[in-house]
């Protein structure tokens, strides 16, 4: 009997010790993505590339002016600058049409699906680093970044992802 309750004890002992070991590594990583300013690319989950700030400089970067909506502040227009995530898959050697889409993912959880067919449209998914011309803070900086993900075809900006951390091709 005594025997039987130390055997589960250790049993429990050893989940909790693997599941504190596991979250610990969940939070590294939202903290390398957010003060190293990378994004993970994944295929299905599996973490197939990262990209930093210095990968994004060799892109195309393009800029373009929205309207900022938020529940904290008037609509008010400004102007992004970044790289279309279709050339960021393509640079992390990638061949997005070989996917139905992808899951942008944030680091607070939000999660947003993307068509394949909307990430390859011209002009329309865009990964930000810029507003009116200033970096984008983190969200413990009480920023949106340092990443941004913005939809145009999305006016309302409900599918604009802030703090961006995680492509995942599906
Ligand atoms: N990471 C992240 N991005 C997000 C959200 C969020 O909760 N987390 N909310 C979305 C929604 S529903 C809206 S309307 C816009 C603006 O959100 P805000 O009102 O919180 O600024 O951001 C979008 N992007
Ligand atoms: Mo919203």
């Amino acid at each position: 009997m005594m025997k039987r309750i130390i055997i589960i004890l250790l049993i429990l002992a050893a989940v909790v010790g693997v599941t504190a070991y596991l979250n610990k590594g969940a939070e590294e990583d939202l903290l390398t993505a957010q003060r190293e300013s990378i994004i993970f690319i994944s295929e299905e989950g599996e973490r197939i590339a990262e990209v930093s700030y210095s990968d994004l400089e060799q892109l195309e970067e393009a800029e373009f002016s929205a309207t900022l909506r938020s529940s904290s502040q008037p609509a008010r227009e400004v102007s992004y600058t970044g790289v279309t995530l279709r050339d960021i898959l393509a640079a992390a050697g990638t061949d997005p049409v070989e996917y139905e889409g992808v899951n942008a993912a944030a680091v607070d959880g939000y999660t947003v699906a993307l068509d394949i067919d909307e990430v390859l449209m011209e002009d329309n998914v865009f990964v930000v680093y810029l507003r009116d011309g200033e970096p984008l803070e983190t969200r413990d900086q009480g920023g949106d970044g340092p990443y941004q993900l913005i939809v145009r075809e999305d006016t309302y900006g409900q599918r604009w992802v802030k703090y961006l951390m995680e492509i995942d091709l599906r």
